[in-house]
């Protein structure tokens, strides 16, 4: 018979409701209650693309395609998936919990996000494994990356090549993509963390597969604490390369997340472009990979890879 297998599909997580908004950033803040001025910030952001973000719709999404996706590519095995967020229900200890109760013996995971660093992959991976140890079992094996899967970087040529279709030819000069994913404490480089090389290696890949010479790499969305964080920011870069170096089109390409939400659909698609529109430049921002078949995939292969190496 078959060998079902558990796919614990990991994710950041999103308030469903607006009353969801303050434990949710509790919960990021590692237990600190927010400040009333940064909560009724937040409050606006979410209310600004909507009330609340289609995240967990898409989350939901990403994680039925990938089942069914591996479902079809493995005919011995069968995929059951198990989805746990970082910061709001069913969290990740809840998803282990589930298999261990469901006889799960052995389990695949992966975490909704591409490049591994101590502060994202490392503590989704640390939480499952630490609940599963707990409970003796299941077994997990956890894909650490998959920031250069072929398909993954195949999707954002794609993007790529479709905006700069809809440039007009003699703007596409003065074009430039600007890759970038969340900031993170500068601490991260004290220890050696592979964040910043491998975001710096999705941009390499993807502009050589595009055949994009004009390109940069910037942060987005940092936290609101005095530390200092990975720069240069997206908006900071945006205004440089218009001024420095003459670019007047900005395509972004928020590589660092893998759906359309907050960070996404307000950091870039507000604060990005409330900066081009000051400049009098172009604003594009490709499609975000939600559930495309292609990105799934990606998804697919990177799974495949890690049971590979393990059977
Ligand atoms: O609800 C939505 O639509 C957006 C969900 C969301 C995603 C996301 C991804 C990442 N974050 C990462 C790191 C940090 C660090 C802090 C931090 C703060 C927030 C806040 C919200 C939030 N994050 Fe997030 N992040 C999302 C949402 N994040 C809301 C709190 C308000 C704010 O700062 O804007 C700072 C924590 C602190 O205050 O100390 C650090 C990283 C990712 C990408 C990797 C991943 O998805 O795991 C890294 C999606």
């Amino acid at each position: 018979s078959k060998q079902t297998l558990g796919l614990l599909v990991m994710a950041y997580g999103t308030p469903r409701t607006p009353e969801d908004i303050e434990p949710y950033y509790t919960h990021i803040r590692h237990g600190r209650k927010p400040p009333e001025d940064l909560l009724q910030d937040l409050k606006e952001r979410y209310e600004a693309i909507g009330g609340v973000s289609p995240l967990a719709r898409i989350t939901e999404e990403q994680a039925n395609a990938l089942e069914k996706r591996l479902n079809e590519r493995f005919e011995d095995k069968t995929f059951k998936r198990y989805l746990g967020l970082k910061h709001i229900s069913p969290f990740i200890e809840d998803a282990v919990h589930d298999m261990h109760r469901d006889g799960i013996e052995k389990a695949v995971s992966i975490v909704l996000a591409p490049h591994y660093s101590s502060f994202s992959v490392k503590s989704y991976n640390g939480r499952a494994h630490e609940k599963a140890q707990q409970l003796g079992g299941p077994e997990i094996y956890s894909v650490e990356s998959w920031y250069d899967e072929p398909k993954f970087i195949r999707y954002w040529s794609e993007q790529i090549n479709q905006t700069m279709a809809s440039i007009p030819e003699q703007e596409r000069e003065r074009t430039v993509v600007i890759f970038s994913a969340h900031s993170l404490p500068e601490k991260i480089l004290q220890e050696g963390d592979p964040y910043p090389d491998q975001l710096k290696e999705t941009a390499d890949l993807i502009a050589q597969e595009a055949n994009i010479v004009h390109y940069a790499v910037g942060w987005q969305s940092e936290g609101q604490t005095p530390e200092p964080w990975l720069g240069p920011d997206v908006q900071d870069l945006t205004r440089d390369l218009f001024e420095h170096e003459g670019y007047t089109s900005f395509i972004y390409c928020p590589v660092g997340f893998v759906a359309d939400h907050l960070e996404v659909l307000y950091d870039n698609d507000y604060e990005c472009k409330v900066v081009t529109d000051e400049l009098g430049a172009n604003y594009y921002r490709p499609s975000m990979p939600n559930s495309d078949p292609l990105f799934i995939d990606a998804l697919a292969d990177a799974i495949a890879k890690k049971l590979a190496d393990v059977e």
